[in-house]
Formats: C-alpha cells, structure tokens, sequence
C-alpha cells in the first residue's frame, strides 16, 4: 500500500480505537512523516492522559555492579576481581537511601548485577530493611532477571520469591532486563542473560502475585525494526492477559565502554519516534516514560507531544547509563523537572510509584 494511503488507514484506526498490527507498526517505523506519527501518538496520549504530564521524586541504588550475565551493551557490569567492583553492605545502602533524604521521596528504585559471591538472604535484606527503615517510601526492585537468579540461588520457585519478597516489603517490579525478545539478538548481545519467553513468564508470575511492574525496551543497537515492533506485541500480549504493566519505558542504548562501543548514541529523531510508535502500539499501557537521563530534558520536553505522558523522576544517581557515556546530569530538582513540563505547556502532576497524585505538604498549606 502506498505511503499516504497507509498513513491514512493507521489514522483511521487511531480515530476509531483500533489495535494497530505488526504492519502498522513497521510502517510507523520507518515512515519520514514524523509529524504525522506525533499528531496520532499525541491522540492517543492525550485521550488516555488529558495534559497531565507524570513525575515522580524517587532515588535509584545500584547495590552491585558485580554481575556474571556480561551483557556486551553493559558498561555498568564488573567482574569479581576488578578493581571498582563494588558490592554495598546492608548499612551502605541504608546509608546511600538515607543521604539527602525527605519526606517527599516517595520510591527507591533498585537494581543490580547478579553477583555469585551474595545469597539471596543479602537480597532479601536489602528490602526488608529499607522497607522497616522507610515505610512511607515504595520500594520498586529487582528486575525478573533478577528474580530468575534468586530462584535458582535459593532453591525456592519463582513464586515463592516473589511471595518472600512481597512479605519482607517489595511493592513493584521495575521494567529493566527486558532488552529485545529476539532469541537472535540475544544471543549477539546477552547470550548469558534469561531469554526474552523467560523475561516473560517471570513478570507474568509477578503480576499474578499482585506486583504491578514497568516494561522496557533496550534500541538503538543491533536490532531491526522488526524487532522492534515484535517485542511491542509481545507485551502488549501479556499486557492483555495481565493487566499487570503500569508504564512502557524504551531505553536509548548509549554505547561508550560497552563491547559494542562502534556503534553510535541514538539520534533525537529515533528517540522521539520510538517512544511515538511505542504509545500507538501499546494501546493497553497506561503510560509511556521518557527517561530523560537517557534522551535528555530537551528531547523529553518534546516527546510530551509525541505520546509520552512521564518523564520519570529527580533519580539523584545514576550510574548503567553514565558509565556508558549519558551526557545528562545524574539529577533534577522538583523545580527543574516542574518547569521542564510547564514550559513544555503540560499540567504537571507528582505522582508515587502507581501513579496516584501526590499532594505535597508545602502545597497543601499554601
Ligand atoms: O535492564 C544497560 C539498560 C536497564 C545500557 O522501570 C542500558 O521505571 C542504555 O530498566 N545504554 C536498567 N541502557 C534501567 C531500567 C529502568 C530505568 C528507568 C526506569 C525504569 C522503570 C527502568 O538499563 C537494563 C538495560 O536494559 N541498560 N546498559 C546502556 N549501555
């Protein structure tokens, strides 16, 4: 079918609430009309989300950067024996959630490596912890890569890890590990690391163990537009049995001291088309995040008009993408991520963990 004709029936379908399918996907892919793909992701966005515009004030601790998956797109990973390998003690990371910290923190986001040398009760204690130490904040840890591992490591099944982990404190799963589904591409670029059925079935148990979770998406490597839209509907597919996923964040592979450090940073225009198609495939996702450590605040800002409804949080310290050469500030203020979206001229909206608006106590006395 030719180009405008195409273009014309996925804009019927956005109009009329229609799924799009792999062949609307791969067009939106590959299509120049930008604009276009914008306008639709901007239908939908605004049909789900009005002007709202999401951001959270949250911390991220990386426990370990030890990890025996050694993924080539990783420059966060350590082996055991090198020298800025780290693993924190129970007291750093109480110690890492404590720095700076205000009532107004209202999630720890947690993910590591899965470093062979800690059992699972370390892992459990890191949750346990945190959760006794700061009831008030969500703590959203541990990818189902993650959790995979502790099966293994305890014995126990992946249920009952997500039931023991629920009872020590977890409130929800990040959406990391998910990198492409492509058997293919996985085993080009994490041949060690959980297939992406796998990635799969874990979040489906943890939704069936009452976890809401996120979803990624890992571009701007070695897969195909193919690819792309593939893992989309694969989602969405478990998005429809589930219910369980909160939000969809396409991460922008960012190459510096990875082993695949020839290839380039993703371009703006990647970005904001990724996160575009992602809101027109996705018609079962509440929500699209722009990470703006990733694409930046200015391509963020954008994207509030190319189907993004978030842009996720103040972070404090980053460090998977930065030491994979992120250009972005490892921080924002409330101020500054506030303005970024005023600026952009959406309403913003603080919210927690599973989007519910939070009301700040200075705001509510003002
Ligand atoms: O799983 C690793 C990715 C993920 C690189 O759920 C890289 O709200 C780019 O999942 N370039 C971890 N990306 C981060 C993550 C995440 C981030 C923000 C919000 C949420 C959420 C989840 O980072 C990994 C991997 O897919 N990653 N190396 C890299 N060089």
């Amino acid at each position: 079918m030719p180009g405008l004709a195409m273009m014309d029936r996925i804009k019927r379908k956005v109009e009329a609430g229609e799924r799009l399918d792999f062949e609307d996907g791969l067009f939106l892919m590959n299509s120049p009309d930008i604009v276009s793909i914008g306008e639709l992701a901007n239908i939908v966005r605004e049909r789900k989300n009005g002007d709202k515009a999401y951001y959270i004030i949250n911390r991220h601790i990386n426990h370990t950067n030890v990890c025996l998956n050694e993924c080539r797109f990783c420059a966060f990973q350590r082996q055991p024996d090198e020298p800025d390998a780290y693993a924190m003690s129970i007291e750093e990371v109480l110690k890492s959630a404590e720095e700076n910290y205000s009532d107004d923190i209202a999630e720890f986001h947690i993910v590591g490596g899965l470093n062979e040398s800690l059992p699972y009760a370390y892992y459990r204690d890191i949750i346990a912890t945190l959760a006794q130490r700061f009831p008030n904040v969500h703590l959203q840890a541990y990818t189902t890569v993650e959790i995979a591992y502790f099966a293994e490591i305890s014995g126990m099944s992946v249920e009952e890890v997500l039931l023991d982990l629920k009872q020590a404190g977890l409130g929800s799963l990040p959406g990391g590990g998910a990198e492409i589904f492509s058997e293919k591409v996985r085993q080009k670029i994490c041949p060690n690391k959980i297939s992406g059925n796998r990635w799969l079935e874990v979040m489906e148990a943890a939704h069936m163990a009452g976890f809401k979770s996120n979803a990624t998406m890992l571009y701007g490597h070695i897969e195909t537009a193919e690819d792309r839209i593939d893992h989309l509907i694969r989602l969405r597919e478990l998005q429809d049995k589930t219910g369980g996923f909160m939000a969809f964040i396409p991460l922008a592979f960012h190459p510096k001291n990875t082993a695949l450090e020839e290839r380039h940073f993703t371009t703006g225009q990647l970005d904001i088309r990724m996160l575009a198609v992602s809101r027109l495939m996705l018609d079962n996702f509440d929500h699209i995040k722009a990470f703006w450590i990733m694409i930046s605040p200015p391509i963020s800002q954008l994207a509030l008009y190319f189907g993004v409804d978030d842009i996720d949080g103040t972070v404090i310290e980053e460090k998977i993408t930065h030491s994979a050469g992120a250009r972005t500030d490892q921080s924002l203020t409330i101020s500054g991520l506030e303005s970024m979206i005023v600026e952009a001229g959406r309403a913003p909206v603080r919210r927690d963990t599973l989007y519910n608006p939070v009301i700040s106590e200075s705001l509510a006395l003002s």
